[in-house]
């Protein structure tokens, strides 16, 4: 390969994510072999809540960037991915000798696309999609927040709005702000709290999910619009939080009620008749294999089962799921997976098996939106991140506004 852009610094710092926590920022800089031009790319990975926040864990990260990562990587060609990508796993990965962690290989990977873009002076996500990136994806917006994201008494951690009906991203997206902000207005006129959770989603003080899902159903009405044709419900339930005991499969940590495997599958069947359901993710916990065959034999047809703690997208486990034939959605996690290839590898592999992909945000964000151009780059056709409020999950929308912009025109957000 032509050297063209060369590596010529990798380094780490700490940072902030939007809870106040300490989280990893890389930055690489490329030199441009004919003008001498210097460009920097720049990335900060986000915390989910199964990370333990260590600020040591942290700040041991970003120097191991420049210690054991920054001289392997020196003199590579930034625009040679896959080879940057196996430098990382060889260096740092699961089968390398210094076992850095996930984020730290994930925020150089990142950061080495991101300086690509910069210097080429093409758009992040035209960079990482080419030609082919050109699907804006339909937002999954979280409007009421539970589960560790939220210190209500709601078991069930995600409650989301799927604007299916809307003609563009920014529709979509000003359908989104409509109901949440009409959601608001409902639930202070019953006098519950209108403060967010994690995810910028209210998290009033209810304590069923159905009473949740029937406080949306009204902000989607009363706000003009369909439910099911226009607007869909999603749920993340997290249900590998809902640890049993003694006999019981599962026992729900705020309400402490428990079920049997089946009894919960039983109980989002009758979910699914009686509402517009979308998506169910996580809704059992990721090593009830049986559990999670039965439910697709039941749902598959109608909705979006989604595998996140069931995959903790390890190419192994997607695998053995898309053979079991469990679940028919995944959703990608880059933090998860390890670096940029081997995201884009686990998007390709849900696709060739059809399973709808979802790119997801983590509920420790920050301002970085490079999930957005990825989530246009790789024709995810979904995204989760958060609420269509709080800086951090803004980022992302605004971005894929100003996507929208460059591909398909100007478009209106009142
Ligand atoms: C999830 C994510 C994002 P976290 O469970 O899907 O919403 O949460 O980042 O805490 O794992
Ligand atoms: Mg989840």
């Amino acid at each position: 390969m032509v050297e063209y852009l060369k590596i010529v610094y990798a380094r780490g710092r700490q940072v902030l994510d939007a809870r106040g926590n300490p989280t990893l920022e890389a930055t690489v800089t490329v030199r441009n072999c004919v003008n001498g031009e210097l460009t920097e790319g720049r990335v900060i990975v986000p915390n989910g809540t199964d990370q333990k926040i260590d600020c040591e864990a942290v700040k041991s990260a970003a120097q191991n960037i420049e210690k054991c990562l920054q001289e392997p990587l020196a003199g590579t060609e930034v625009t040679d991915q896959r080879r940057i990508d196996h430098i990382l796993m060889e260096t740092g990965g699961r089968e390398g000798q210094s076992g850095l962690g996930t984020n730290t290989l994930l925020s150089v990977s990142l950061a080495c696309a991101d300086a690509a873009a910069k210097a080429l002076h093409i758009p992040l996500y035209r960079y990482l999609g080419g030609v082919q990136g050109q699907i804006l994806p339909t937002p999954m917006m979280n409007i009421i927040n539970g589960g560790a994201h939220a210190s209500n008494a709601l078991d069930v951690q995600e409650f989301m709005i799927v604007p299916v009906g809307a003609d563009s991203i920014s529709q979509g997206i000003q359908w989104g702000c409509e109901i949440y902000h009409t959601l608001k207005k409902i639930l202070s006129d019953r006098g519950l709290a209108t403060d967010v959770g994690d995810e910028g989603g209210f998290a009033p003080r209810l304590s069923t999910e159905i009473e949740a899902i029937d406080f949306i159903m009204e902000a989607i009405q009363t706000a003009g619009f369909a439910p099911g044709r226009e607007v869909r419900i999603s749920l993340d339930i997290a249900a590998g939080t809902w640890k049993g005991s003694g006999t019981d499969d599962y026992c729900m940590p705020k309400q402490k009620r428990c079920y049997s495997s089946e009894e919960l599958i039983q109980e989002r069947e009758d979910l699914v008749l009686k509402y517009p359901v979308y998506s169910l993710e996580d809704p059992l916990g990721p090593d009830d294999w049986e559990g999670w065959l039965e439910l697709t034999r039941r749902l598959e047809k109608s909705t979006l089962l989604v595998g996140d703690a069931l995959f903790a997208v390890s190419p192994g486990r997607l695998k053995q799921g898309i053979e079991m034939g469990v679940a028919n959605a995944v959703l990608i996690k880059p933090g998860r997976i390890g670096t940029l290839t081997e995201t884009i590898e686990a998007v390709q592999l849900a696709k060739e098996h059809g399973y709808r992909t979802i790119l997801s945000h983590r509920s420790g964000e920050s301002e970085d939106s490079f999930i957005a151009d990825l989530a246009v780059a790789l024709n995810t056709g979904l995204i989760k991140t958060g609420a269509p409020s709080r800086g951090e999950r803004t980022a992302k929308y605004n971005q894929l506004l100003r996507i929208e912009e460059e591909l398909y025109g100007g478009a209106d957000i009142c």
